[in-house]
């Protein structure tokens, strides 16, 4: 280390690159307050006090890196080659902010340039970026060590490089956030796997206002000790020497080491907060954190090595200029049109239509846990970048529900994988792992599980694409047993799809058969964005009584059936005298509506649309069918208020009403907040053929 530092201290373009950085960081801080009003329309957080630590980061960053810088890393930024008036387009919002289109606020990096390390989107929403960050780990991991253990060993590995020009992740954090329960997830699994990451955590030692002796038991580098393999250090980080030493050092040990670092970097915070949240409102550590300020110290440290006075006065008055002259021009920038407002909410898909076929003569029924098994498989064998983890889906069960059953053994352990109890990390990981180039097919136990993952799936999974501006897009799968029977119990059996379809930026299927599944599990493999598939556990292996209609014959390899294409999988002819009924709906619905049907002898005078996804939504064939029948019932197994299916109602109603007999109805479970364990509250609670059948009867007279 102290060879390191000899070497810094000789070595004068580091020195003058690192002020440098520091003092544009410093002017822009200074230029922001001074243009207070202008600036401050978006809000906006700067380094001040934390300069010397990220430019020690920045600077030591290469092309084949990714890197998770937080809010307040703008000298990291500058470090790795932004320009000052590429930030100041972000800080002002507008149309060509390099990273979000004046989508997102300053300092929320995502790039994807060829000559600079890689930034994945990472939200506002502190701390949640380490688990993306361990993903992009995970998948050099994965690609480095794995890639052979492909089916038969077939294909071709990934290349490797050599191990000095390895990838490497960052992971920046702010001291507070790392008492966030996500933080713990994201170092379980560096440490357990020994995952290429460093997470940097900056310790200014306040919160918003909160300060550490109110927040932690611990710092960041007594809390990395708890996990066995995330080796940290603490140190000074507004002495240069000893910050780009440090990162020097522990950059080129996880380049070849292969293995996780934590560095606690202690800073004063010099500036607000934030721009709306001033620091004479609460400080009460001011003159002590100026007494750390990092510029004085680096510029004491290039005086002491050779520098002039002089030399280092001229560099801070021109970029004092050039800063200026910088946000003179940021602000006559262009802001975004109207127009740009519905860009890239989803990447496109080339899967549009239904293609391969369906049902192959001469093939014998098969359930539909099979349909997904035989689709995962096909897809694994075919494409190196598929991984499948999860809870429990690896070799020793292959999943509670035994539908990931065998995939280990065909593909190895390190490709179908079983992970911690840890939804969060398991949602999450994708948004890294998808950076590198992988597809992951992951899942969540049940549906009732979702919710330590949800956090994730808003806030960092479906927003990627769009508020980067189209850079990155998550490609995942996201795999859900979700639905009730049998008495599963309040935990066990819930429906979630209101609260999942409300998350705008993923696609979403919910299949009631076998070969739809297998098409779709198609169509989400090559779909570019993420996709939830809530796969019903009662329709798995069509044990539950009125389910056979889940069964099919395999679909060939070949069949893909794209999303956003309703099912009307009972048709019937528009008829003038007769009264006619449409039945709107998806999943376990679609047997209850058949099963109806039947059982009341109507098959003539009701169509079934099954929905297939609910989103993209086929309004168009349903319009159309509501259109034709005048009635129109909506079958779903949530609780019927303030869902997904309300949502719909109400839509229908809007577009049909000229062509209604009456009004739309629906049918749901009841409203209670679980569903009951004993057998007779759970068949009171949600809905049956039974209750529909009275439902229809109902709507035909009305
Ligand atoms: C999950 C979440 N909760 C609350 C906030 C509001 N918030 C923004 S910054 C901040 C303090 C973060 O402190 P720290 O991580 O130490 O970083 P610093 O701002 O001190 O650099 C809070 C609470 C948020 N962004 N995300």
């Amino acid at each position: 280390m102290e060879n390191i530092k000899e070497n810094i201290i000789k070595d004068k373009e580091i020195l003058k690159k690192a002020f440098k950085n520091l003092v544009t960081a410093k002017a822009m801080t200074e230029v922001y307050e001074e243009n207070f009003k202008t600036v401050s329309k978006y809000v906006h957080a700067t380094s001040r006090g934390h300069e010397v630590i990220q430019t020690a980061v920045g600077m030591q960053l290469l092309p084949q890196d990714y890197a998770f810088p937080y809010y307040r890393d703008d000298s990291m930024l500058l470090a790795i080659g932004m320009k000052p008036y590429e930030l100041m387009l972000q800080v002002l919002a507008k149309k060509d902010d390099p990273f979000s289109g004046g989508r997102t606020y300053y300092s929320h990096p995502s790039l994807r340039d060829a000559d600079k390390p890689k930034i994945p989107h990472q939200s506002s929403a502190t701390g949640m970026q380490a688990i993306p960050a361990t993903g992009v780990a995970m998948g050099f991991w994965y690609k480095e060590n794995f890639s052979q253990t492909l089916s038969k060993g077939e294909g071709l590995p990934f290349e490797t490089p050599p191990t000095e020009g390895k990838g490497i992740v960052v992971c920046s954090l702010g001291d507070a956030s790392v008492t966030e329960g996500e933080i713990a997830e994201a170092f379980q699994m560096a440490a357990l796997k020994q995952l290429p990451i460093l997470y940097l955590v900056q310790d200014n030692g306040w919160d918003i206002s909160a300060n550490a002796a109110e927040t932690r038991a611990q710092d960041a580098f007594e809390y990395a000790r708890g996990f066995n393999g995330l080796e940290a250090i603490s140190i000074d980080g507004t002495n240069f020497e000893e910050s780009y030493a440090t990162i020097k050092e522990v950059i080129s040990k996880i380049r070849t080491e292969r293995r996780p670092f934590l560095v606690h970097a202690k800073v004063p915070l010099l500036n607000h907060h934030t721009s709306g949240v001033r620091m004479e409102f609460y400080r009460d550590d001011l003159e002590e954190a100026k007494s750390r300020d990092p510029y004085p110290k680096l510029k004491k440290l290039l005086l002491d090595n050779g520098f002039e006075e002089k030399e280092l006065q001229k560099i801070e008055s021109e970029t004092n200029s050039e800063i200026r002259k910088a946000l003179n021009e940021a602000l006559k920038a262009d802001d975004p049109s109207p127009e740009d407002l519905f860009t890239h909410d989803f990447a496109p898909t080339e899967i549009t239509e239904e293609v391969g076929v369906r049902s192959p003569e001469g093939g014998e029924k098969v359930v539909m846990v099979d349909c997904a098994l035989f689709a995962i498989e096909e897809l694994m064998a075919k494409h190196k970048e598929c991984l499948l983890y999860g809870q429990d889906v690896g070799g020793r069960l292959g999943g509670v529900f035994r539908e990931a059953a065998t995939l280990a053994q065909k593909f190895g352990d390190n490709r179908v994988f079983n992970t911690p109890i840890q939804e969060a990390f398991i949602v999450g990981s994708t948004v890294g792992m998808s950076a590198v180039g992988l597809k992951p097919i992951v899942e969540v136990q049940f549906a009732d599980y979702i919710w330590p993952g949800l956090n994730q799936l808003f806030t960092e999974v479906s927003r990627s694409c769009y508020l980067s501006n189209g850079k990155w897009p998550v490609s995942m799968i996201l795999r859900v047993p979700i639905g009730a029977y049998g008495s599963g119990g309040p935990y066990h059996s819930s429906s979630v799809e209101s609260v999942v379809t409300n998350i705008r930026g993923i696609k979403i299927a919910y299949p009631s058969n076998g070969a739809d599944l297998k098409g779709l599990l198609k169509a989400a493999y090559y779909d570019p964005n993420p996709v939830v598939i809530f796969e019903h556990k009662g329709l798995y292996w069509s044990k539950v009584k009125g389910t056979k209609g889940a069964t099919s014959v395999m679909p060939d390899e070949d069949y893909i059936l794209p999303f956003g294409k309703a099912w009307v999988l009972q048709e019937i002819w528009k008829q003038e005298a007769e009264e006619t009924l449409s039945i709107i709906t998806y999943g376990m619905g679609v047997h209850w509506a058949m099963n109806a049907s039947e059982e009341l002898g109507m098959q003539d005078k009701i169509e079934v649309v099954d929905l297939r996804t609910l989103h993209p939504l086929d309004y168009e064939t349903v319009f159309k069918s509501v259109k034709k029948c005048g009635k129109c019932l909506i079958v779903t197994e949530e609780p019927s208020d303030n869902g997904f299916s309300r949502g719909l109602q109400g839509r229908i109603q809007e577009e049909c009403f000229q062509e209604l007999d009456g009004p739309v109805m629906l049918i749901g479970s009841e409203n209670m907040p679980a569903i009951p364990l004993n057998s007779t509250l759970e068949e009171t609670m949600i809905p049956s053929t039974e209750k529909v059948k009275k439902k229809i009867l109902q709507i035909f007279e009305y």
